[in-house]
């Protein structure tokens, strides 16, 4: 599932609400005392996702149909989650290859990359940082504080979830997982100037059972979160969304495969449910390994529907991801997940959280709740770029 994306802004989000929607850059340092007064009185509160996923590009088990997120935010000084420790002892110093106990330039760095987790260069850009090849773990290096050490602190799993589809009078409960569903993310550059994919898992509440069944999209569905030690019950509704058409680009097509020249203008398109104009996009590398095909992220992103497109396809969303250099020749999967409008509008919104147009969650006195009930659909279409002589960029 490409959820990617979304846990990484939903993370910079729960670090964005203290400082009161100012977007939080996580490049650029900040010094907190200058947002002392948005944060002091600050409560963690809870935020909710609630997706329903029945269509899905699932590489990796367990693929549920259903998963119902429920994390705590934190305050932007909270130093127990973000610690700056490996605490999984995964982390790797770097190689002392001529073994004198000390890094020297041209050592491989590992994940001892320093607080900016780029290898410096001796005298050039960028430089060698704090922390670079000390032999120890620090902020801002892989491994450190990364997903699968921080994901089990934020989430709650002490919330009593159902989900019922109103049209057939159906409830089913859901039941909690600790491994609700993997991704893969993009990690630090290291010494041999690139992005690692890293692989990691998110806990949530899932539905075991067909909870679909024959639904189809005019089925409203509504999900309940009970949280008594918060004392709060919290609801949403949502509606399937059907997955996105891949159009034919005009190049050759052979099965589920587009062979594609290297350079050749123009992109991948698709056409989508008109309750859907934002999407995620996704393009893996796939790779022949030892136990099979594997599938690493190369890229992904949000997408929206094409104006033009759009307009001259009758008003029926279209959207176009255009073919980079970047993909050098080889072997792709292209991944597209069209979002229900109100999960769209969190995905990608310059809303403050806790507007109630931003979350359609609400609680037992009608609050607004941070969080989304929402649906998705994905599709995947296979491409390969061909080595090409002919080709002008
Ligand atoms: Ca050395
Ligand atoms: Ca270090
Ligand atoms: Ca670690
Ligand atoms: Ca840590």
């Amino acid at each position: 599932m490409n959820f990617n994306n979304i846990i990484r802004a939903a993370l910079i989000f729960i670090v964005a609400i203290v400082i009161s929607g100012i977007l939080y850059d996580c490049e650029r340092e900040l010094e907190l005392v200058k947002f002392i007064d948005d944060y002091r009185s600050y409560k963690p509160e809870v935020r909710i996702e609630a997706i329903l996923a029945p269509i899905q590009i699932c590489d990796a088990e367990p693929c549920y149909q259903v998963i119902v997120r429920v994390d705590n935010s934190i305050t932007i000084d909270d130093t127990t989650i973000f610690n700056g420790r490996d605490d999984n002892g995964n982390w790797r110093s770097y190689t002392d290859e001529n073994g004198n106990g000390r890094y020297d330039f041209g050592e491989p760095l590992n994940d001892d990359l320093g607080r900016d987790g780029i290898a410096g260069q001796k005298d050039g850009f960028p430089a060698r940082d704090k922390g670079e090849g000390n032999g120890k773990p620090d902020y801002g290096e892989p491994n450190v504080d990364e997903y699968d050490e921080i994901l089990p602190l934020i989430h709650d799993s002490t919330a009593i979830v159902s989900l019922t589809n109103l049209n057939q009078q159906k409830t089913y409960p859901l039941v909690w997982k600790n491994i609700a569903a993997n991704f893969q993310y993009l990690g630090r550059i290291s010494d041999d100037k690139k992005e690692n994919v890293y692989f990691s898992a998110y806990g949530g509440y899932v539905a075991t059972a067909n909870v679909i069944g024959l639904a189809d999209t005019n089925d409203v569905f509504e999900f309940c979160v009970e949280l008594p030690g918060r004392n709060l019950t919290v609801k949403g509704q949502t509606q399937l969304i059907p997955p996105a058409d891949i159009l034919n680009p005009g190049f050759p097509r052979v099965q589920d495969t587009l062979y594609i020249p290297y350079g050749a203008p123009g992109g991948i398109m698709w056409r989508s449910d008109p309750r859907s104009n934002v999407y995620n996009v996704r393009v893996d590398t796939v790779v022949s390994t030892s136990s099979g095909l594997e599938h690493l992220l190369v890229y992904e992103h949000p997408n929206f529907a094409n104006r033009d497109l759009t307009a001259a396809n009758g008003g029926i969303p279209v959207g176009f991801e255009p073919l980079t250099a970047e993909l050098v020749p080889g072997l792709y999967r292209f991944i597209v997940t069209t979002l229900d409008e109100n999960y769209g509008r969190y995905y990608f919104t310059s809303l403050p959280l806790k507007d109630p147009k931003n979350s359609n969650l609400r609680d037992q006195d009608g609050n607004v709740i941070i969080g989304i009930a929402g649906a998705m659909a994905a599709t995947a279409i296979y491409f390969r770029i061909l080595p090409n002589a002919g080709a002008k960029r």
